[in-house]
């Protein structure tokens, strides 16, 4: 198994922890994301899509779009489980994980801050506003969730994680690496503590990878 990865790719965290959490160590190729290596020919022939992460499992090509590679992990490696009993409750963990995955990460990886900086005229600082505008506003949607169910436990739906845990993980180390307030969310941030303290998680964690530098 082979995981293309760079430390700060946020859709390749989702990856490393759902992989860490079945217990699965692939080989992992570092990707330049810094450099662009990802639009570059040779890694498009491998993601065409030329974004990261892509996992090669033997399936006579690379897995894409990191939802979709967890989904195949769940099925291809079911145990432990990374969604909960029941259709209501898979519903619920996947509609957290499509807020972060779906509406707010998309408005903010790099080809969309390049485009609005180099091509739409907004300055370093109009950029970081758009970011932390969609962030919160991710954040804002997903906090409404766990705040007002009672599915709510020690992790995003009962007391596992489950794919929306990694997601929300990811939403909260995005608003990090871009100093986004998150303290008027308390739900997700006691979650994420949660996440944290687990090993899958912290050995994920992208200052952890190869390459990282020692701060953010
Ligand atoms: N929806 C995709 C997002 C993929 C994505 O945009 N990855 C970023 C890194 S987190 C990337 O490779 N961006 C390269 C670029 O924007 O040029 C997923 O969840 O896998």
């Amino acid at each position: 198994m082979i995981l293309y990865s760079n430390w700060r790719s946020l859709a390749t965290y989702r990856v490393r922890v759902a992989l860490a959490l079945k217990g699965l160590q692939p080989e992992v190729v570092p990707v330049n994301l810094q450099a662009n290596e990802q639009r570059g020919v040779a890694f498009r022939a491998i993601n065409p899509q030329g974004v990261l992460p892509a996992l090669d499992d033997g399936q006579g090509f690379a897995l894409f779009q990191s939802l979709a590679i967890i989904e195949y992990l769940e099925e291809a490696y079911p145990e432990p489980t990374l969604l909960p009993q029941g259709l209501g409750a898979r519903a619920r963990v996947r509609g957290i994980a499509q807020i972060v995955c779906s509406d707010a990460h998309p408005l903010i990886v790099p080809r969309v801050r390049e485009y609005l900086q180099q091509n739409a005229g907004l300055d370093e600082e109009a950029v970081l506003a758009w970011v932390h505008r969609s962030l919160r506003t991710g954040l804002h949607a997903v906090e409404a969730q766990l705040a007002g169910s009672p599915h709510t436990g020690r992790f995003c739906h009962g007391d596992q994680p489950t794919v929306a845990d990694i997601c929300l993980a990811s939403h909260l180390l995005a608003m990090q690496f871009f100093k986004c307030d998150a303290t008027d969310f308390p739900q997700a941030l006691r979650i994420f503590a949660a996440c944290e303290a687990l090993d899958a998680f912290a050995a994920s964690h992208p200052l952890r990878q190869p390459g990282a530098p020692e701060t953010m």
